[in-house]
């Protein structure tokens, strides 16, 4: 197989996001889902483009756009959120979108390709490459569960019902509901069955992290609880009612949302969990702080009983500063 056409936007990494208010609709339209390429954004020729499907398994299967597209498909809703800058874990940077792909079920492809028995891991590979924190790379790689990209993994081929765009994968990238954006690999060219986790920068240099109870440092996978006030906006409001709400989510769900008004918490309203994947849920409070300068912060609680933070972490509670008029 001679490998696809790649093109490399060419000015090192690719990082865009819209302001919070923009993600208040439910559903994140294509144009205000944030972006990153950590080599910048690759366009691929479809042309040359195959998926290989190779490693632990019985029989090696080459997919052009055309036989990926012709394959029956599933059509999901879920969380894409970003974990943050690697070499700046604990900042916030709040890169989240609530976005529906289509794709094939990873489950269906690797019956077809048949699995050999002691798999462990599925390695996805990216057509991008470049370099990284100083480290030269020949392709974006990350690797997940085989059992996650079993039970919920698709190889995703739309987007809203459009073709992904070159910006979000194209011809195609893994989405793995629940587990941060960086697993989801796009402009996807293979996947490997193996019984052991990849060396890689992005595998077992970066994004990694200490968890309670393990003493390794573990990948980054499972999304954290983790919430965004969507309004009001920052800036001026009528008042004398401040209308608060947003969108709060975890890899499980989200239990109880708070909202403070310069420090004083107080219960918010929050949706139950809808839908079969992770989404987030909408949460809702009404205050009356009077007239002036106000810091209006939310912070979740998730079914696990984890709190987000005051400060200090990548999920640290969100917060706007509101003028009541
Ligand atoms: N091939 C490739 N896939 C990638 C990346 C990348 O740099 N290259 N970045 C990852 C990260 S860190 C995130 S958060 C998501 C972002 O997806 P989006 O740009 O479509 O929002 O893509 C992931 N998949
Ligand atoms: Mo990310």
């Amino acid at each position: 197989m001679r490998p696809p056409t790649v093109t490399m936007s060419g000015d090192g990494p690719v990082k865009w996001q819209p302001e919070p208010h923009r993600l208040d609709p439910r559903r994140t339209a294509p144009s205000d889902v944030y972006l990153i390429g950590h080599f910048g954004l690759a366009t691929v020729d479809p042309a040359g483009w195959t998926l290989r499907i190779d490693g632990l398994v019985d029989r090696a299967l080459d997919l052009d756009l055309d036989a990926l597209r012709a394959r029956p498909g599933r059509t999901l809703t879920t969380l894409l959120e970003c974990y943050g800058n690697p070499l700046d874990p604990d900042v916030p940077t709040r890169r989240a979108a609530n976005v529906t792909w289509r794709g094939v079920p990873v489950a269906d492809l690797l019956d077809e390709a048949g699995v050999a028995d002691g798999a462990t891991s599925l390695w996805a590979t990216g057509c991008d490459s470049g370099t990284f924190a100083g480290v030269a790379c020949t392709e974006y790689r990350k690797d997940v569960p085989l059992e996650v990209a079993r039970g919920r993994g698709i190889v995703a081929h739309e987007i809203d019902g459009a073709p992904l765009g070159a910006e979000r994968g194209y011809p195609a990238r893994l989405v793995v509901p629940g587990y941060f954006g960086t697993n989801n690999v796009k402009w996807l060219r293979g996947l490997t069955v193996s019984d052991r986790r990849p060396e890689h920068l992005f595998t077992t240099r970066l994004y990694l992290r200490t968890v309670p109870g393990a003493g390794e440092p573990q990948p980054v996978r499972d999304l954290d609880v983790n919430s965004l006030i969507t309004v009001p906006a920052g800036g001026g409001v009528a008042g004398p009612d401040v209308d608060v709400g947003g969108w709060a989510w975890s890899a499980v769900p989200v239990a109880s949302v708070e909202v403070a008004v310069d420090g004083q918490w107080a219960p918010a309203e929050v949706e139950p969990p809808r839908g079969r994947h992770v989404t987030w849920q909408r949460f809702r409070a009404v205050r009356r702080p009077g007239p002036g300068n106000h810091t209006v912060a939310v912070r979740a609680t998730d079914r696990q009983g984890r709190t987000q933070p005051l400060t200090g972490a990548r999920n640290a509670s969100h917060h706007v500063v509101v003028t009541v008029r």
